[in-house]
């Protein structure tokens, strides 16, 4: 067979490391880059096949995101923008770990048995069979990229070189790009600049509608007597993380600053990838990035991660240390937003909205949602994997993570009904103020589902999102700050001999196996006022996690601590 022999002879030139065992973790491939390229070349194969089988472009990029410059890593899209399909996973697993070149080809011809696909296709001209590439700014990408490319072209598909791109604007560009089309990184600017601008000058005569309230303290939701503020320019000091959101973000704050946008960035490439600064070392680490020493107390500021689908805000206090509001808050933000906007639509169209969390969510962000918002919030395993499906349950799904990795999704049947409803408002030329309004708030929406990333989070479209929220209440970051107190926590990580001995369940909220384990956290957590604690192992590093919160800060580390040496 043809076939055969090409993928033999690329195959030849990205041997597998002896004993190197990859497995598809919370996001994809994650390792020291230089042991990457056979996993990459088979992940290139890996997504040809599935746009075969589909019959539409799928998409690679190489990132490894918050982690160190040395790492690399592999993240994998489906056609419609979303991550690999999970019962493809163990697919990617069986071809990633084959240990010689015959073994893969094996793995290879089971992977078509399984999913009974005969190639080379017979209709090949009409095919829509494609692969995006892209890749972030680490000097290991390009290569890793063509190694990509290379498994794609070995079955004959056409890959599409995008060069270096955002995580999710690459996701993006996989769903909007349409057969025969090239993806043009402007029509990405443009969609987001476009709709923020639409939104913050509306919000002159849109405002806010009194959000429910509710039980939980404090509860201070109330914008009575705060007219908003559209006039008012909004100025935010962004940690870049030294990635590759500098650039992007760049583009699209050029765009954005008719609409008021004044963005300050740093660490946009000039120190190390991630290193000492960016959303995952502000949100663990609690601590001001290198480099916005000088921006402040009270400045508002927010960090990006290293391929930008992350972003968390923060105000620095004096010295080190900041008030940070995490992806919880961003959560709690984005609903009073969608409540705002949907409290003005007739009953009919009011969107059922719901929020998803992890474990990590703050105990205090979760009472928020539910007891002041009253709203419903489901709690999945970590990975956006897992949320973003779980959201796909409502008609506006808000899920996020305390690390900011997380988006708005609309369901597609709402938002028909929304565009009907705004489109006959418009015809209608009504002068009643009430449907005026209303079909205003339904316009709003619309362009909120522009401007935040349908596909996967995106910390470009988040952080216009967070603008947007806080310039129609009128809100500073401190007035965020104050729509509830987090419960102090700790996050902290063990290295063990073999992280795989813990089994979690209950959307890793309890320990599964080793059986005494669970029973011994439990009494720690149960001497600490107001204590929860978790353990479960990454998915991107070779450690276990500890989470701990409690009533204080001293019971938090204390509790961590604890169950820390628990696993150990
Ligand atoms: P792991 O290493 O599995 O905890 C980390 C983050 C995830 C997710 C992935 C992918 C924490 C505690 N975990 O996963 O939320 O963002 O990286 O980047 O922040
Ligand atoms: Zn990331």
């Amino acid at each position: 067979l043809r076939l055969d022999d090409a993928l033999r002879s690329a195959a030849q030139a990205y041997l597998k490391p002896p004993g190197f065992r990859p497995f598809y973790g919370t996001a994809g491939y994650r390792a020291l880059a230089p042991l990457l390229p056979s996993t990459v070349f088979r992940c290139g194969v890996l997504m040809a096949v599935r746009s075969l089988l589909l019959d539409a472009p799928t998409g690679i990029c190489i990132t490894a995101s918050h982690n160190p410059a040395p790492d690399n890593g592999v993240k994998l899209v489906e056609p419609t923008g979303e991550m690999l399909t999970r019962s493809w996973e163990a697919h990617a697993d069986s071809l990633a770990c084959a240990e010689s070149t015959e073994a893969f080809l094996a793995a290879f011809a089971a992977l078509l048995e399984a999913e009974g696909i005969v190639l080379p296709p017979s209709s090949s001209s009409q095919s829509h069979a494609g692969v995006y590439i892209a890749h972030d700014t680490r000097p290991s990408s390009p290569g890793l990229a063509e190694a990509a490319r290379v498994g794609a072209a070995a079955l004959g598909v056409p890959t599409h070189d995008l060069g270096l791109l955002t995580t999710p604007q690459l996701h993006w560009a996989v769903a909007r790009t349409a057969p025969g089309e090239h993806f043009n990184e402007d029509d990405y600017f443009a969609e987001l600049a476009g709709a923020y601008a639409a939104l913050v000058s509306r919000a002159a005569t849109g405002g806010g509608a009194e959000p429910a309230d509710g039980g939980a303290e404090p509860a201070d939701v109330s914008v009575t007597g705060r007219a908003p503020l559209p006039s008012t320019p909004t100025v935010l000091h962004v940690d870049c993380a030294n990635g590759v959101g500098a650039p992007k973000l760049l583009a699209l704050a050029d765009r954005c600053t008719a609409a008021g946008l004044h963005l300050t960035l740093h660490n946009t490439g000039e120190g190390a990838l991630n290193g000492r600064c960016g959303a995952d070392f502000v949100q663990k680490a609690r601590l001001l990035p290198d480099g916005l020493e000088g921006a402040g107390p009270s400045y508002p500021c927010c960090s990006l991660d290293g391929d930008a689908d992350r972003i968390v805000f923060f105000v620095p206090g004096t010295g080190a240390g900041l008030t940070l509001l995490d992806g919880d808050r961003i959560a709690a933000l984005a609903a009073l937003l969608c409540a705002d906007l949907a409290a003005a639509l007739p009953r009919g169209l009011s969107p059922a909205i719901g929020v998803v969390q992890t474990a990590y969510a703050n105990g205090a962000a979760t009472r928020y949602l539910t007891e002041a918002l009253r709203l419903p919030v489901t709690v999945t395993p970590t990975g956006v994997k897992h949320l973003h499906a779980a959201a796909h349950a409502h008609d506006v799904g808000i899920y996020f993570e305390a690390n900011g990795h997380g988006t708005v999704l609309f369901a597609p049947a709402y938002l028909l009904r929304l565009k009907e409803f705004v489109q006959a408002g418009a015809n209608a030329d009504d002068e009643d103020p009430t449907i005026a309004r209303a079909v205003e708030s339904g316009r709003d929406l619309l362009a909120l589902s522009l401007l935040v990333n349908q596909t996967v989070g995106d910390a470009l479209s988040i952080l216009l999102l967070v603008v947007v929220a806080l310039r129609r209440r009128g809100w500073t970051l401190e007035d965020w700050a104050g729509i509830y107190r987090d419960l102090p926590s700790r996050q902290s990580v063990r290295s063990v001999a073999d992280r795989s001995v813990i089994v979690t369940a209950d959307a890793e909220r309890r320990v599964a196996r080793p059986a005494a384990l669970q029973p011994a956290i439990d009494a720690a957590v149960a001497a600490a006022p107001q204590g929860r604690a978790f353990v479960r192992p990454s998915g991107t590093e070779d450690v276990v996690r500890i989470y701990a919160e409690a009533a204080t800060q001293e019971d938090a580390d204390a509790l961590a601590a604890e169950v820390s040496d628990l696993v150990a």
